[in-house]
């Protein structure tokens, strides 16, 4: 794109998602909104300008006067709007049919539809944000729990932008002593210093970046999430766990094997997580062809499972068959869960022998009674965070981001290679020192390809 040309156009958006609401929004950006606002509104007071910032009254009227909707509207003068450029607001009444004709109202007024994301890639352009900042706005519209929320709005006023930019500067220390010993060949390795300069980026510049390549592994499930399948045999309890952790009837529950045919998927949060919930039709040797489509859709649905709960009915002996199918699952990253344990002349005993036996950790539950159900969620956690005190980090950086920290890594260690040669030429330092810098610098936005932008940006939704 080219990006002058491109932000000369005013654009426009329905903001508010489809369906019925008290209010719909529209918004208008560019040099042209207040021209356009001037054309299809009519205050209920007659007046020639709007002061910025303030809410007016009055109706939409289409080109023949008529009047389409009351409304409230709101000029905002650049650049202190969200794309830095003059922004104009209609509040109406959200129906489909309304926005819609307002809407259009708007793009015959000269206005053009804006794409996903254009009103927060503008204020990227307008220099309102830098590009993580602008990652961080998609991430605050999708988070999924608590602590994903946190994390967008720390990025959002700049956390990762800062502590990359705080890298880079130590960076640039080592390049600026680097570019001497290049401006002064003949005391070269005396400007240089390289053992000093290894040891900064060793010690001081590769642990911070480190860190916050940890932080995205430990911050991707708060912010992702991970899917859990419960699997087993028929009449395990699987549905009625289901419905447990997700604390509504979702799944049928009977005591007939063979209940759930299909899988079903729900999201939950266990323990500030997001959670997708995938329970499936019981497994065994079937003739029922529904269900045996079921069990065939089970089994792949453990390949994607970041934690499989394999689910035993206690309260039946001990069986081969049951076994045999914890051998499958136990291909996967799992967790035996006895259950119905308040049943009392069942096979819990024999069970929990076996189990042992198996060398496999397990947990007792029972869905009837709701026993252990806390110490389930925590188990599952524990499972997928691993056992050390789970701190959700302070900074996470988005996949793209992770990416580009570990190639400037990359980089550093290859300057370290350079600096310990024998003769540490600062030339080739140099080259890979700069190439680190330019990765980060991708980061905030500095140097931004056309594909990464709209990659970025694509991911938003319309309006936004
Ligand atoms: N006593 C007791 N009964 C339970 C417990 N959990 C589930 N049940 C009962 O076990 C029966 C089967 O439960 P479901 O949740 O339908 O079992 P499922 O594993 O989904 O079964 P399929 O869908 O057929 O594979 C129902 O009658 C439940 O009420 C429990 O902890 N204790
Ligand atoms: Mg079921």
């Amino acid at each position: 794109m080219n990006a002058k040309n491109f932000l000369e156009d005013t654009i426009s958006a329905i903001a508010t998602p489809p369906g019925k609401g008290a209010i719909g929004v529209i918004k208008i950006s560019g040099k042209d909104a207040l021209s356009i606002l001037k054309k299809i509104f009519k205050p209920a007071k007659p007046r020639e300008s709007f002061e910025s910032h303030k809410l007016y009254y009055g109706f939409i009227i289409d080109s023949q006067g008529k009047v389409i909707d009351e409304v409230l509207v709101t000029y905002m003068k650049a650049p202190r709007t969200y794309t830095r450029e003059d922004v104009v607001e209609i509040y109406a009444h959200s129906g489909y049919l309304i926005l819609r004709k307002i809407f259009e109202l708007i793009l015959l007024s000269g206005a053009r539809q804006a794409k996903p994301g254009e009103f927060t890639l503008r204020a990227f352009l307008n220099g309102r944000i830098d590009l993580a900042q602008a990652e961080a706005i998609e991430e605050l519209i999708s988070a999924k729990s608590e602590e994903a929320l946190d994390l967008a709005l720390k990025n959002l006023f700049g956390g990762i932008s800062e502590k990359v930019n705080q890298i880079k500067s130590q960076i640039l220390e080592v390049l600026v002593q680097v570019e001497t010993a290049i401006d002064f060949p003949e005391e070269d390795v005396e400007i240089m210093q390289p053992e000093e300069l290894k040891k900064k980026i060793e010690n001081e510049i590769l642990p911070e970046i480190d860190s916050l390549i940890k932080a995205y592994n430990q911050g991707r499930i708060y912010k992702e999430g991970i899917s859990l399948v419960i699997a087993g045999k028929p009449n395990a309890g699987k549905s009625s766990l289901m419905n447990a952790l997700l604390k509504e009837e979702r799944a049928i529950v009977t005591p007939i094997p063979g209940t759930t045919r299909d899988f079903l998927e729900e999201e939950a949060t266990i323990e500030g997580i997001p959670v997708k919930l995938i329970d499936t039709a019981g497994l065994r040797e079937t003739e029922d062809p529904v269900e045996k489509i079921g069990v065939e859709i089970a089994k792949k649905k453990f390949k994607e499972a970041d934690l499989i709960l394999f689910l035993i009915d206690t309260s039946e002996p001990v069986s081969q068959e049951v076994l045999k199918l914890l051998e499958e699952v136990a291909k996967f990253p799992h967790l035996v869960v006895l259950n119905k344990i308040d049943i009392k002349n069942g096979y819990l005993k024999d069970w929990r022998e076996t189990i042992k036996g198996l060398n496999e950790e397990w947990i007792e539950i029972s869905v009837k009674t709701g026993t252990n159900l806390d110490l389930l969620a925590k188990k599952v956690v524990e499972k997928i965070l691993g056992k050390e005190k789970r701190d959700v980090p302070q900074l996470v950086p988005t996949l793209r981001q992770k990416v580009l920290l570990e190639k400037a890594k990359n980089a550093l260690k290859r300057a370290l290679e350079a600096l310990s040669s024998k003769e540490p030429l600062p030339e080739l330092v140099a080259v890979e020192v700069r190439d680190a810098l330019s990765e980060l610098s991708e980061i905030v936005g500095e140097v931004t390809s056309e594909d990464v932008l709209s990659e970025i940006f694509s991911k938003f939704c319309i309006g936004k």
